[in-house]
């Protein structure tokens, strides 16, 4: 963890020492977190008052919105729509710019110290590889603990997702890998066929890539209401990503699959559809580290993180399982 007051060792040791449950405590690149559970970049981590929220919260993490250069105010409204069973949204990015969260840091930084020491994942999605070294290059200098390179945001007209583009993948992490120490993540879009696991896998194993996190939302999907026989969202003509209960099945496959596929010193964390402890509990079985929540959180607000991690604490205690580590990626076949 970043505490310029401790060395490295000194403060690992004693985040895990605050962990106020062990039997859910985890890490990510080797990055102490005292639960399984924290949010994932998307719903209210955009502001400074909802990111103090989360760093006083039951999150694992803090994790920032997605940012840009230039701050955004994302797509036009109406832009997310709740569903039975999750939600369609479109935000377009809307975030503070990289500059006003790099200023942030060390105040969020210590708001959560010395009582807890949570880790500060930043989010990064520039336009180009330039805007993304020029990012990554400045939170490697910072107080941030991880930094999460989201490579498919679906939202932005014009734009393709990186993720679906192998060469113009292998050719960026060329680059982010060597601007500093600090972990880097790929956040990933889902992938539905073997061959595209395989060969992205391939590339992340080429560089020194810390964790990945798997998956962002299901882009360009388009709800319908009969009624009013129109689209539900604005943006780009009603595609948007679909999120929540809807996605958990593709989720699962992508974290299970890239943790057959990738050595286990790169973690994976699992986000789609995790709403109960039942849920975070199958993702630990697929191969995750950790998980993050999106849809839950939006709709529920923050005592999600407390209450998710309740419940994976009571069936990993029912189940017998002491540690993390013990049902990690334990998944049977029948
Ligand atoms: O802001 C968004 O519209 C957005 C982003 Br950056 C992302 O990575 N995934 C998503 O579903 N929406």
């Amino acid at each position: 963890m970043s505490n310029p007051t401790h060395n490295e060792n000194t403060s690992s040791i004693e985040a895990v020492n605050r962990c106020v449950n062990k039997r859910i405590s985890t890490r990510i690149a080797q990055v102490p977190l005292a639960s399984f559970i924290f949010n994932a970049s998307g719903p209210r981590c955009t502001e400074e008052d909802e990111l103090n929220l989360l760093g006083a919260s039951a999150s694992a993490a803090i994790m920032t919105k997605s940012c840009t250069l230039e701050p955004r105010e994302g797509n036009a409204e109406p832009r997310y729509q709740a569903l039975p069973l999750g939600s369609i949204q479109s935000m377009g990015l809307h975030n503070l710019g990289y500059k006003a969260y790099l200023e942030m840091l060390p105040r969020l930084k210590q708001a959560i110290s010395p009582q807890a020491d949570k880790p500060i994942v930043v989010s990064v999605s520039g336009f180009s590889l330039a805007d993304n070294l020029t990012m990554v290059k400045a939170f490697q200098a910072s107080c941030a603990d991880l930094i999460e390179v989201n490579f498919s945001c679906p939202n932005i007209e014009g734009k393709a997702q990186v993720g679906y583009d192998f060469e113009q993948t292998e050719r960026a992490l060329e680059q982010l890998c060597q601007l500093g120490s600090k972990p880097i993540g790929l956040k990933l879009p889902p992938y539905f066929d073997f061959s595209h696991f395989i060969t992205m896998a391939n590339i992340i194993k080429k560089f020194p890539v810390s964790f990945i996190t798997c998956i962002n939302s299901v882009g360009n999907t388009l709800v319908i209401d009969p009624e009013t026989e129109s689209a539900i969202i604005k943006p780009k003509g009603g595609f948007g990503g679909l999120c929540g209960d809807y996605i958990k099945p593709i989720g699962l496959a992508n974290v299970r699959a890239f943790s057959q596929l990738l050595p286990s010193s790169i973690d994976i964390i699992g986000v789609g559809g995790i709403k109960t402890g039942t849920d975070a509990f199958e993702y630990l079985l697929a191969g995750a580290s950790a998980v993050q929540v999106a849809t839950c959180f939006e709709k529920e607000g923050i005592e999600c993180f407390d209450r998710i991690a309740k419940e994976l604490d009571s069936i990993m205690a029912a189940k017998q399982y002491s540690s993390i580590a013990a049902a990690k990626g334990k998944l049977k076949m029948i």
